[in-house]
């Protein structure tokens, strides 16, 4: 009996519907729809069955049929869901896992530089009690000298009566007579204290959280010249072989003589001058880096060492000041290191 073209358009449609339906991977849908015997060459042998004046039109509704089956196929392919496999060769989505911010690599390299002459890296607590930051720094309460820290204070209803008020340390010199005590009062100490500090500054040279390293050496017979060898040594690991160091007098509570150092500059070699012009990074030849002395022998007392046997020098230097007067990174404004903007950060 021949078929009619209604029929045809009714098993056309029944099909277009399971096809939109189907949630099967690729592999069932050309199974299903475009193999030998699937539904479109299944609808197409009823052509044959239909008058020949029908069969054209026919023929035209069979073909948009298997487009529309074909459009499902490909769309298929690509949604991972329905092709049942995954294209392990496509290029994956790069993760942004970035790398250590430069104030960390900085502090890991000074940590290698001081551990490989025998320094020991110690962290302190960051809240402390003003005992040591200050008291047993040989800076009495309500000494003057404790207003150049600016220090922040913390609303600490548990006052210790010894040790008095919490701070956030301004210095990591907090870290000097906690070390004596942890060492049980007993030389030799050689202690490298990286630690993040806290003061009221904010402008370009300064944030208020930043990092310090301290050095503190104490044994017998320790003298300047040990001092100075040591940050002679940190200026040419650290900026390279042709670095020198200068230390210039100054005053700290805590240590006698102090002084403040200085390293060569990294642009002009410390000469102050770049093709016969007064150099733009320095100015001088020379940057400050921090402060440095011989511990004075109240603090080696309050971490009851016995002055008239033991010496020692100590010195504290900003991490991002040391870090950014290397050659080559011109920091306008220290605060950008602590921004956060990834323009900025990458460039480590
Ligand atoms: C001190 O903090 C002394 N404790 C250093 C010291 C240690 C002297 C041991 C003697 C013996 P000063 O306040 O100068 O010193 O700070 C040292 C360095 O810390 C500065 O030269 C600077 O590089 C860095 N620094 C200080 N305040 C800030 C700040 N707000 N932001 C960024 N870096 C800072």
């Amino acid at each position: 009996m021949a078929g009619t073209l209604d029929q045809l358009q009714e098993k056309i449609a029944s099909a277009k519907n399971a096809l939109q339906k189907s949630a099967s991977n690729v592999a069932e849908l050309e199974k299903q729809f475009l193999a030998k015997h699937g539904t479109v060459n299944t609808l197409m042998a009823e052509l044959k069955t239909l008058a020949p004046e029908l069969r054209k039109e026919a023929g035209q509704l069979l073909n948009a049929f298997r487009q529309e089956v074909e459009h499902v196929v490909a769309g298929a392919k690509t949604s991972p869901a329905r092709a049942g496999w995954t294209d392990f060769t496509m290029p994956g989505i790069k993760p942004n896992t970035d790398h250590v911010h430069p104030v960390s690599q900085a502090m890991d390299e000074i940590t290698r530089i001081f551990e490989r002459i025998g320094f020991i890296r110690v962290r302190y607590p960051e809240v402390d009690w003003e005992w040591y930051p200050f008291d047993s720094l040989n800076m009495p309460k309500d000494h003057p000298a404790r207003d150049e820290w600016e220090t922040f204070v913390i609303d600490d209803p548990f006052r210790h009566f010894k040790l008095g008020k919490m701070v956030l340390t301004p210095h990591t010199s907090n870290g000097q007579v906690r070390e004596m005590e942890r060492l049980k009062s007993t030389p030799p100490i050689r202690m490298i204290n990286i630690a993040r500090c806290y003061r009221r500054q904010a402008d370009v040279t300064h944030t208020e959280m930043f990092h310090q390293f301290e050095g503190l050496v104490v044994d017998k017979g320790i003298t300047i010249q040990h001092l100075k060898g040591t940050i002679d040594h940190f200026a040419r690991e650290f900026y390279g072989p042709k670095a020198k160091s200068r230390i210039r007098p100054f005053h700290f509570m805590f240590t006698e003589p102090s002084f403040e150092v200085d390293f060569s500059c990294t642009i002009c070699d410390g000469t102050g001058r770049v093709n016969g012009e007064k150099c733009r990074f320095c100015k001088s030849g020379w940057h400050e880096v921090g402060g440095a002395g011989m511990v004075h022998p109240n603090v080696l007392k309050a971490g009851n060492i016995d002055p008239e046997k033991y010496t020692g020098f100590a010195f504290g230097w900003g991490i991002e000041r040391t870090y950014t007067l290397r050659k080559g990174l011109k920091l306008d404004d220290i605060r950008l290191l602590y921004s956060g903007d990834m323009r900025f950060l990458e460039q480590f």
